[in-house]
C-alpha cells in the first residue's frame, strides 16, 4: 500500500525496536538514508538496528552508525530498495516479505512492502529522508547531516546527473548549514581513488568496445581483473558512470563477471533513450538513466543478449 509522509511520520512515531534494511552492495545512498533514519529514529528515544549486505565503501565509514543487539526488532524499514530480492541473498529469505515500511525513490518499486512511502522524482532516498526529520521532530546534527549528505550527493554524480532537482539542492543546502564540510565530503569520496582502483580502471577502459555507430559503448569486468589489481568491491561501481562520458554515446554499459556464469549489468543512458526499460527486458530495473539487471550464461552469451535488446531499442526510437 502507497502512503503519504504524514502516514509515515505516524507510523514511525507509534512503533519502535526498529531493523532498518536496505539494497545488497550498499551505495552512498543506501547506507546514507539508512544511518540517518537510524540516527533520526534513535533521537527520539527509538531504539534501532540494522544489517547491510556486503561492505560499505571505506571512505564514508567516518559517518557510520553501529547496529544494536540489545533488543528483538519488531518494526522492519527498508529504504532505498525497488524489489525485496535486492537485498541479496542472505536478507531475502528471512526478510523478503516482511517489510512494514519501504522508503523508496525508485519508479520501478514493485510496492512489495505493508506501506510504502515513493516518491519515484526524488534524486535519493536521502532527500525522503531528510524530509522525514522535521516531522518527526528528529534532530539533525551535523553527523546527521553528513550522512544524508553523502546519499544525496552519491546519487547525483556530486550533483551533477539530471536527477539533481530543486528539491535535492534545496537538501543539500540545508544540510551544508547543519554543519557539513562538503568540499572536505566531496574530496574524499568523488577525488579520491584507490592505487588498485586506478590499476583496475585502467583494465576496464581497456576492455571497452563500441557499437552501433558509436551509440553504445561496453566495459567487460571480469574476475581475472579483480583477482590481479585487488581492487575493493565497494569501488567498482564508479566503473559505471566511464561508457556514457564518451561523445555520442547513448547506451553506456558496465558488466560485470560474478560466480557461477553470473553477470552483474549496470546500465547508464543519455535521453532519450530509457535504461530501466531495457533492463526490465531482463528482470531488472533503476531509474529513466540509471538501471540494473542480472544475466546468466557467462560474459559472452550475457553480451550478446544484452547488444541485441540494445539493439531493438536502438531502433525503437529510430536512432539506428
Ligand atoms: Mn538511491
Amino acid at each position: 500500500m502507497k502512503i503519504d509522509f504524514e502516514a509515515a511520520v505516524q507510523f514511525l512515531r507509534e512503533s519502535d525496536n526498529f531493523l532498518l534494511l536496505t539494497h545488497r552492495n550498499p551505495d552512498g545512498d543506501a547506507v546514507g538514508s539508512l544511518w540517518a533514519l537510524c540516527r533520526a529514529l534513535r533521537s527520539i528515544g527509538k531504539r534501532v538496528t540494522f544489517r547491510l549486505a556486503g561492505r560499505v565503501a571505506e571512505n564514508m565509514l567516518f559517518a557510520a552508525e553501529q547496529p544494536d543487539d540489545s533488543f528483538e526488532p519488531q518494526c522492519i524499514v527498508s529504504v532505498d530498495l525497488a524489489e525485496a530480492h535486492l537485498l541479496g541473498e542472505e536478507l531475502f529469505p528471512v526478510y523478503g516479505d516482511r517489510i512494514d515500511l519501504n522508503i523508496d525513490h525508485h519508479a520501478s518499486n514493485t510496492f512489495f512492502a505493508k506501506k510504502t512511502l515513493l516518491n519515484g522524482n526524488a534524486a535519493a532516498a536521502a532527500v525522503l529522508v531528510y524530509q522525514l526529520y522535521a516531522p518527526l521532530g528528529a534532530t539533525l546534527d551535523k553527523k546527521a547531516a553528513e550522512q544524508l549528505y553523502i546519499g544525496v550527493s552519491t546519487d547525483t554524480g556530486c550533483f551533477r546527473y539530471h536527477n539533481t532537482d530543486a528539491d535535492c539542492l534545496r537538501t543539500a543546502a540545508a544540510l551544508v548549514e547543519a554543519g557539513v564540510d562538503n568540499g572536505e565530503i566531496n574530496r574524499i569520496i568523488f577525488e579520491t581513488k584507490s592505487k588498485a582502483y586506478v590499476q583496475f580502471e585502467s583494465l576496464a577502459l581497456n576492455s571497452m568496445r563500441m557499437h552501433f555507430d558509436g551509440k553504445c559503448a561496453v566495459i567487460s569486468l571480469t574476475q581475472e581483473m579483480y583477482a590481479k589489481t585487488g581492487v575493493d568491491e565497494s569501488e567498482i561501481h564508479m566503473i559505471s558512470a566511464l561508457p556514457r562520458q564518451i561523445e555520442g554515446v547513448l547506451v553506456g554499459v558496465t558488466i560485470k563477471e560474478k560466480e557461477n556464469g553470473l553477470c552483474r549489468v549496470s546500465l547508464r543512458t543519455n535521453e532519450p533513450v530509457d535504461a530501466s526499460s531495457i533492463a526490465k527486458i531482463f528482470g531488472g530495473g533503476g531509474h529513466k538513466l540509471a538501471a540494473g539487471c542480472d544475466l546468466n550464461g557467462g560474459l559472452r552469451t550475457a553480451t550478446a543478449d544484452l547488444l541485441k535488446a540494445i539493439e531493438a531499442t536502438l531502433k525503437e526510437y529510430n536512432l539506428l
